[in-house]
Parts: C-alpha cells; structure tokens; sequence
C-alpha cells in the first residue's frame, strides 16, 4: 500500500493521528501538496460519501473523517499560501445559508490566498445579505460561495440577485462552487463562473479580474 492509499484509509476511519502522521511523513518526503490533498485526502473522503450515501456509515463517522481531514490540511496549509506578498484582488468567501460544509470553501480559500489574494472568509451557513453587505464594505472585486447540498445550492441565486439589486452586478464577479454545480447551473442563475476546484478558482478570478 502506498502512502496516499494510507491516508486515504485512515481519513475514512476517522484516524485524525495517523492522518496527520502521514501527511506529514509526505512533507518531508517532498511530496507535492498538491498530489498530497488529491491522492490522499480528497480520495479518501470521496469514499466517506459514497459509503455514507450507500448508508454503510453514518453521520459520526463523516464528522470524524472531516476532522481528520482538517489535521492533514493543516499542515498543508503553511505550503500552499505565501505569506507578506501583496495582495492582487479581494475575495470575500462563504459557504451559502443552511449548508455547514466548509472543506472545500476553505481549501479554495486557501489555494486564492496562495495565489496572492487576499481572503475574507465569512465561513459558513451564510446569509445573503451578509455577503453583499461585506462585500460592500470591504470593497471586494470578487465574492465567492460554496455550497454541497442540492437543497442549499439555490440560495445562490438569491445572493447574485441581491448583488444585481444593489447595483453590484458589474463591479462584484460571483464565482460558485461546491460538488452538486456545473457551470449550467452557475449560467442559469446568473452567476460569473463556476469552479470546479480550488485551481480553477484561481485562474477563474484571474482571468475576471484580467490578470495574467
Ligand atoms: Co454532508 N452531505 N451532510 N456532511 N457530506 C454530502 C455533501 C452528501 C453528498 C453525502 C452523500 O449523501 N453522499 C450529501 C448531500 C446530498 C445532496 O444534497 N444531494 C450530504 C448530506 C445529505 C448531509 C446532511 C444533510 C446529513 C444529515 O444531516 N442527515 C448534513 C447537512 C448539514 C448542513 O449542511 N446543513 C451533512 C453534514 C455533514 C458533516 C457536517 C458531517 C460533514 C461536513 C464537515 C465540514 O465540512 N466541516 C459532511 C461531509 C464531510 C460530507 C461529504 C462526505 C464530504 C464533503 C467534503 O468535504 N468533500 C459529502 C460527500 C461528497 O461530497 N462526496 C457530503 C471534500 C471537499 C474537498 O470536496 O467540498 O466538494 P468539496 O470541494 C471541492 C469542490 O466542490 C470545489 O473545490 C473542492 C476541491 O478543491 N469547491 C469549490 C467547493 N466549494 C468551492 C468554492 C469555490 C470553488 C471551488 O469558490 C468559491
């Protein structure tokens, strides 16, 4: 077995020790971060849900993989953003209201803020108007929203709507992401872009704010 198939195990097991054993053995073997969270990490909690919607695990399981998901990531996190360079745009980033998934809104937190942008992260089960009102007030270029549930998915809209009321829809770009979107439904609901990862998150804005 090799160490990204360990980790991916111990992460379904909930073994939040032996993860960030692991994850730090893959440092210091020079492993890609990259390889480390997608071979690793993100593979092994594909699995927690395909296990949990099959109903072979159940919510305390998931809750203990996410945490040790958290214990790798962690020790990532130092290796993906580069600290005191200067910021090239703003955004504000949340999970949608209702939705308490935040591994993916944070990892593509962090890929952004790596890529030299600067983050304010609303966290999650985030209202619209929070997120207007602070993008606003912080004068971001971008607002981004995550969301994991089909049920809290269309509280999307209600966030570019509020945007387009406000008269923002052309200063503010709205990037959505999270597992049940496409970029049909980023379409459909007016929003700027969809992203499938925390990468294409960052060429996304990039190329919205026309930065090369
Ligand atoms: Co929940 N959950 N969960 N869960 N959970 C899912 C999403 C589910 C698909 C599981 C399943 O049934 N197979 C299912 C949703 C079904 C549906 O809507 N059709 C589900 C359910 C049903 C629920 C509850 C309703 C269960 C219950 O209570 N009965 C409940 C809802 C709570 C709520 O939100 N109100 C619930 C709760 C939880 C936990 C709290 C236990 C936990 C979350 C812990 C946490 O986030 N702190 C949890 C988890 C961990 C999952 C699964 C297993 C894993 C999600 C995850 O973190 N994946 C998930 C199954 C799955 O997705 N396969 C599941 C890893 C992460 C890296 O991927 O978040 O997709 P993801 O992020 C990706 C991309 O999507 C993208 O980048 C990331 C990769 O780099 N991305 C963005 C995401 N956001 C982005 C934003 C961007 C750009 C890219 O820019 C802004």
């Amino acid at each position: 077995m090799n160490i990204y198939e360990e980790l991916a195990n111990n992460l379904q097991a909930g073994n939040t020790e032996a993860v960030a054993r692991l994850t730090q053995q893959a440092i210091d073997e020079k492993r890609e971060p990259k390889d480390i969270l997608d071979n690793g990490l993100i593979a092994g909690m594909a699995v927690v849900g395909e296990r949990f919607k099959l109903h072979k695990i159940f919510l305390p399981d998931v809750l203990l993989a996410a945490r040790a998901m958290y214990a790798g990531m962690d020790l990532l996190k130092p290796l993906m953003i580069r600290e005191g360079i200067p910021s090239i745009g703003k955004v504000v980033i949340g999970t949608v209201k209702g939705d308490l998934h935040d591994i993916g809104k944070n990892l593509a937190g962090i890929m952004l803020k790596g890529a030299g942008f600067d983050i304010i992260d609303l966290g999650k089960d985030v209202t619209p108007e929070k997120f207007i009102d602070t993008a606003e007030e912080e004068n971001a270029d971008i607002i981004g929203l995550s969301a994991l549930l089909t049920t809290t998915m269309i509280g999307m809209k209600d966030v570019v709507d509020l945007a387009k009321k406000r008269g923002l829809g052309d200063r503010i770009k709205i990037i959505v992401g999270g597992a049940p979107l496409s970029s049909e439904y980023a379409r459909e609901i007016g929003a700027d872009a969809y992203c499938f990862d925390g990468i294409s998150a960052v060429e996304t804005v990039k190329r919205l704010l026309g930065i090369s």
